[in-house]
C-alpha cells in the first residue's frame, strides 16, 4: 500500500458546485475507484487558491492507470470538465505532488 496526493484546480465561481457534484457522487464510479484499489480517498479545497488537494491510497497490484479508459471515468470527467482545469481529453490537470512528512 502507497499514499499518493496530487492537486487540481478549480474554475472561480465553482466550490459550491464541486462540493454538490461529489455530495452526489455517483455509486458506480466509487466502485469502479475502489476496484483499481484505491481507498481513503479525500479532496480538499484551498477557496483562496481554488486549488484542490486530493489524497489516496493505492494498493500494490492497483491499476489506477486503467482508470482513464473506463467509460465510468471518462462520463465523469466530462461532467466535471465546465468547474475545473481540465487537458484536452477532458481528464482534470493533475499535478503530482511529494511527500514531505509523515506521522503514522
Ligand atoms: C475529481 C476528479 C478526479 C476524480 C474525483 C472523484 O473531481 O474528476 O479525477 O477521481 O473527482
Amino acid at each position: 500500500m502507497r499514499r499518493v496526493a496530487f492537486k487540481m484546480k478549480l474554475f472561480k465561481g465553482c466550490c459550491e458546485e464541486y462540493k454538490k457534484r461529489h455530495d452526489a457522487i455517483w455509486p458506480e464510479l466509487c466502485r469502479e475507484l475502489k476496484a483499481a484499489g484505491i481507498s481513503d480517498y479525500s479532496i480538499f479545497l484551498d477557496e483562496e487558491t481554488l486549488t484542490l488537494f486530493a489524497v489516496q491510497k493505492l494498493t500494490d497490484a492497483n491499476s489506477a492507470d486503467s482508470l482513464p479508459e473506463k467509460e465510468i471515468m471518462k462520463k465523469w470527467w466530462d461532467h466535471m470538465a465546465d468547474i475545473m482545469e481540465t487537458k484536452p481529453d477532458q481528464s482534470p490537470v493533475c499535478t503530482e505532488l511529494r511527500e514531505v512528512f509523515y506521522l503514522n
